[in-house]
């Protein structure tokens, strides 16, 4: 009996424990004993390769009747971004907000006709840091709200939420995490994000829009931030994210690299493609974003730095910029995945390693050489 009440016992704790670490929740800075207790709890997968470019690149309907919007059930998750968001709303990820990298990858580029070499960077780089290497999960935001009592649990990290290792500061519409809420539409930056398509695009977001409200939300957190910081890899999402909505969110019949306003906000805040949306003619990848990133960039340039204290932005020349995009690729792995995951070992450790491979693969045969901080 005493027996019988003891595996009862280490039943219950097996699963609240599973409860507690959910199977897309971050390893990411968790100690040796906690790997050591959680990853044989988590069902290991093997990643599929990640997908090619699509077959077919034409525009097309892709708010179709096989990917219809729908309203938030319990518990589905959502995060800062809108692109992602969308795609979840409509069918075209999960509509809980938990998918694989070759899930994201595929929906897209076929939602959104977002070039091989973006969205195989992106994606990697957000499911090194965010993701679940040993179950092969990424949140798109923070995890299920906890229902129900609470059982003892690590700090769970992980999903798009986190903070300063991919989501960063000055988004258009989320605010900084410094005041608290990192991921969800804010309406008063939604109006200004109107006030300035109205004075500089006409009452649309267009180029001219995209340069002028970068600068300003670069200004508005160097002015309230104290903790602002403004460095690789956030320098060039930020720019590159503000491209995004000017090829992504247009209509691919129309591709005239203005957005209307209702449409915007259905993206942004709804999760919402425009009723007999169309994806863009063409996939956009590295080359056209970074067209566009420098057009942004260079109406107003800033070098990548941070805040001491308010109103105080500090240079940061030991992060990588736009003269060094190698950097940005070195720094990532060997300080920020590094850190995250100083000894992996097992199952662990092989993920990371293909990851690294994956997220390494659009830069093959460019002249930034790959690094190998776990072994070949
Ligand atoms: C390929 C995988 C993608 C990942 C992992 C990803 C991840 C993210 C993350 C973490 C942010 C928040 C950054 C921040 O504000 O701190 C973000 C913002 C954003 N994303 Fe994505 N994204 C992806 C694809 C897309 C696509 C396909 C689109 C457009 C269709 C898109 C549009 C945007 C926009 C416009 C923002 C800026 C939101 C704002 O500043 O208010 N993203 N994304
Ligand atoms: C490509 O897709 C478009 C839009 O769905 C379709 O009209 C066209 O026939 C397709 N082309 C080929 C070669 O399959
Ligand atoms: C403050 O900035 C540091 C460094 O970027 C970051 O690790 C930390 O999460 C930030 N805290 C908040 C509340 O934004
Ligand atoms: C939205 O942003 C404004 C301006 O930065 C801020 O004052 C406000 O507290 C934010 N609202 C919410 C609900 O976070
Ligand atoms: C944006 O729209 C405004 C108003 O129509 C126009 O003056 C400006 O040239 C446009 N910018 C670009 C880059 O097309
Ligand atoms: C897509 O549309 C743009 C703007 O109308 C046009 O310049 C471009 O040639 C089109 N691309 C394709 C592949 O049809
Ligand atoms: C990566 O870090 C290792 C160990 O800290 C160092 O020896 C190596 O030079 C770094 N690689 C690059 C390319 O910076
Ligand atoms: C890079 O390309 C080489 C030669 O095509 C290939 O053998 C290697 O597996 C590739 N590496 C990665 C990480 O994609
Ligand atoms: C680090 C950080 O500030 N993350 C926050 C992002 O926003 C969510 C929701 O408000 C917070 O719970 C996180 O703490």
């Amino acid at each position: 009996m005493a027996r019988l009440t003891f595996l009862v016992a280490v039943a219950l704790a097996l699963s609240s424990t599973t409860v507690a670490f959910p199977s897309y929740g971050s390893l990411a800075g968790l100690s040796e004993a906690e790997l050591d207790r959680i990853i044989p709890l988590l069902e290991a997968r093997d990643a599929c390769p990640p997908p090619g470019p699509l077959k077919n690149t034409s525009t097309k309907l892709v708010n179709d009747k096989d990917h219809p919007w729908k309203p938030l059930r319990d518990g589905d998750i959502r995060g800062p971004c809108p692109g992602l968001n969308t795609l979840a709303s409509h069918g075209w990820l999960p509509r809980n907000g938990v998918a694989t990298p070759a899930q994201i990858i595929n929906a897209v580029q076929e939602g959104f006709n977002m070039g091989n070499d973006l969205a195989v960077f992106v994606t990697y780089a957000a499911h090194l840091v965010d993701g679940n290497q040993v179950t092969d999960l990424l949140s798109i935001g923070g995890k299920t709200p906890q229902t129900g009592p609470d059982p003892p649990q690590p700090a769970i990290v992980g999903g798009l939420d986190t903070h300063a290792v991919f989501e960063g500061d000055a988004s258009m519409t989320r605010g900084d995490a410094f005041f608290g809420d990192n991921h969800s539409f804010n309406e008063t930056q939604f109006d200004e994000f109107s006030a300035f398509s109205n004075k500089f695009g006409g009452g649309y977001y267009n180029l001219s829009v995209a340069a002028e409200f970068r600068w300003q939300r670069i200004q508005e957190s160097i002015a309230t931030n104290p903790n602002f910081s403004f460095i690789s890899p956030r320098y060039f999402t930020a720019y590159a994210e503000s491209v995004f909505p000017l090829v992504f969110f247009v209509d691919g019949r129309v591709s005239d690299g203005r957005l209307s306003l209702p449409n915007a906000r259905g993206f942004f805040q709804n999760s919402q493609m425009p009723t007999d949306f169309f994806r863009p003619n063409q996939s956009i990848g590295l080359d056209v974003i970074g067209d566009g990133i420098s057009a942004i960039a260079s109406a107003h340039p800033i070098a990548p730095g941070k805040n001491e204290g308010v109103g105080n932005y500090v240079l940061d020349p030991t992060s990588a910029d736009f003269d060094h995009f190698c950097l940005l690729y070195i720094n990532f792995v060997n300080q920020t995945v590094k850190s995250l995951y100083p000894n992996p070992t097992g199952v662990l450790r092989d993920a990371l390693k293909r990851n690294l491979d994956n997220f390494y693969s659009p830069l093959n045969g460019s002249d930034c050489v790959q690094i190998f901080p776990y072994g070949k």
